[in-house]
């Protein structure tokens, strides 16, 4: 395994092959499996392009030996940024078969995290977009490139600035250069987490681990070769690539019809147009399309299954969903670490409506434990700590966060406080800093320390704030220094000039004059939490205006 990744004991690991969760069979193994069985089939539907199994593997096959006349070896790692579309998943295949290990970033991330990412992983090269929504992702390349040392190429798809490649350029040579042999037990992609250290953490996913995510959240959704199955959250999201995502679509032989678009008037003309059966969503896009008329003028007789994930949807949401699309509504609570919980199909309405599922495999255990990690009573709050064949044992080259992010007998600590009742588990809230925005995750620390670095301020606390569309923004409680002040405007340009992700700025300012502290001197952010939500219902209730967005 990769030198910085934290294997299974050998205990574990030959169990989990023994008992056939691990296949032994590398990501783009599972995925030509079913190329030589479904050649014909259309795979991918992308604006008016279709694009067929076998053709599929062909433009793998051949982007894969064009990294490596590149010179991109075996574990050798490459930040992939690119909107939703088939090369992302050409691409993200190709390097997995040149045995390169994808670090998959979202398209909206900018030089502060791509930069991180390609410094983190020691990264060699780095695949985006020329241009999307309005951003030159190439002069973003040029800049990092002339500031990080391990990073050797830049691969574009469109058309390149001079001293990168074309993403095309790549597939051009027809050679046949044999591909690396990869074991299974290698890393296969590396995924970020949901951010509550001040940088991202790289999620390293082996093959065998992520097949066995994929398939196994794949039979959970009842997926099959009749599955299809709607991609419009960023691919590089867990939820949208393998739990079930794009990769349990093609391993069960469905086909994938992929729009980077998630407006109600792109997304219903498609699911009409092109049957689709599988959608899967987040809350404010549920919450969005709920509130349109665009639904109701639409065919939606072929939608069997609607799937949020990435934060909980209300209980009376997730009945308007089904009973829109006709269909049943699926939670799914997962992580990226690994552990899946999903609703069943044939769950009963109350456990489809108000659970956040169970896990999705018979092989993961679950503890749920108070401040000493004592086990808690069925149906009393706790910490959701888990391990199993699908959930990592530690984060890349990470040995202090490890410590704290695992127990010594290598249970993962979600963070998420959960309560279980007759084998389901719903999620009363979390122990961790993080502003969960619709399923996109901020770390308070990370946006804390940039604000630091504006000399107006002397202290900043960013918590979550209750917001109807999102479920929670970001809002910054903060102290200026004496003589100062700062305005909302003010705290977004400085972050603006920060390079980060746009998800990421608080969307509410507050200033004080102090923070809430314990007897111990600890802020207490939840009181500020409480301080922001009561201000907001307050204004809601007088009609004021919540929020500044
Ligand atoms: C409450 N909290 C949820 C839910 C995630 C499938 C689905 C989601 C993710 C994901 C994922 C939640 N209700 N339904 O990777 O494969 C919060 C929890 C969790 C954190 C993980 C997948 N679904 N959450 O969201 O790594 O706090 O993965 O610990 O981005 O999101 O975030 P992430």
């Amino acid at each position: 395994m990769l030198e910085g990744c934290t294997p299974w004991p050998e205990e574990f690991a030959s169990r989990y092959r023994q008992r056939g969760y691990w296949r032994g069979q590398t990501v783009p193994q599972a995925i030509f499996e079913v190329i030589a069985r479904h050649g014909s089939k259309t795979a991918i539907v992308y604006g008016g392009r279709r694009i067929s199994y076998f053709e599929l593997g062909q433009r793998v096959g051949a982007m894969a030996r064009g990294l490596m006349r590149h010179g991109i070896k075996p574990r050798e790692r490459v930040v992939l940024q690119l909107p939703n579309s088939p090369e992302f998943l050409v691409a993200f295949l190709a390097l997995q078969q040149a045995g390169a290990i994808p670090v998959l970033a979202l398209p909206a991330h900018r030089q502060a995290e791509i930069g991180h990412f390609i410094r983190h992983a020691g990264a060699v090269a780095y695949i985006g977009a020329d241009i999307d929504r309005g951003f030159d992702f190439r002069a973003m390349a040029d800049e990092i490139l002339r500031r990080e040392t391990s990073l050797a190429h830049v691969f574009i798809n469109g058309a390149p600035n001079p001293g990168q490649v074309a993403l095309d350029a790549l597939m051009a040579a027809d050679d046949e250069t044999p591909l690396p042999e990869i074991g299974a037990g290698d890393i296969a992609l590396m995924l970020l987490s949901g951010g509550t250290t001040a940088l991202p953490k790289l999620i390293p996913r082996t093959h065998d681990d992520y097949v066995y995510n994929f398939r196994q959240s794949g039979a959970v959704s009842g997926f099959d070769d009749a599955t299809v199955y709607l991609a419009i959250l960023p691919l590089a999201h867990n939820f949208a690539l393998g739990s079930p995502g794009i990769l349990a679509t093609l391993a069960y032989g469905g086909t994938i019809v992929m729009s980077a678009e998630t407006r109600a008037d792109d997304v219903f003309p498609l699911i009409e147009r092109e049957r689709i059966s599988v959608v899967c969503g987040a809350v404010p896009l549920a919450i969005a399309w709920l509130n349109s008329d665009v639904p109701a003028r639409h065919d939606l007789s072929s939608v069997r299954l609607f799937i949020n994930g990435g934060a909980r949807l209300a209980p009376e949401l997730r009945q308007r969903l089904e009973e829109m699309f006709s269909c049943t509504y699926q939670e799914s609570f997962g992580t990226a670490e690994g552990l899946l919980n999903q609703t069943r199909l044939d769950d009963p309405a109350p456990i489809r409506f108000e659970s956040s599922g169970r896990p999705i495999s018979e092989a993961d255990e679950i503890r749920i434990v108070d401040d000493e990690d004592r086990d808690v009573p069925d149906g009393t709050p706790g910490e959701l700590i888990c391990r199993g064949p699908y959930t990592i044992r530690g984060y890349y080259n990470a040995p202090e966060i490890n410590a704290a992010a695992f127990t010594e007998d290598g249970f993962y600590r979600t963070g998420d406080m959960v309560k279980r009742n007759n084998g389901s588990l719903y999620v009363e809230g979390r122990k961790k800093d993080l502003i969960n925005r619709g399923g996109e995750k901020i770390s308070s620390e990370e946006v804390e320390n940039l604000i630091y670095t504006n000399p107006k301020v002397k202290g900043v606390c960013v918590v979550a704030m209750p917001d109807a569309m999102f479920g929670e923004k970001a809002c910054a409680f903060l102290i200026p220094r004496d003589g100062e002040t700062m305005t909302f405007e003010e705290l977004v340009a400085h972050l603006a000039k920060c390079n980060i992700a746009k998800f990421k700025l608080p969307e509410r300012l507050e200033i004080v004059d102090t923070f809430p502290t314990s007897p111990a001197g600890k802020i207490l952010r939840k009181d500020l939490r409480k301080i922001i939500a009561d201000k907001i219902a307050a204004e809601r209730a007088g009609g004021g205006q919540a929020g500044l967005s």
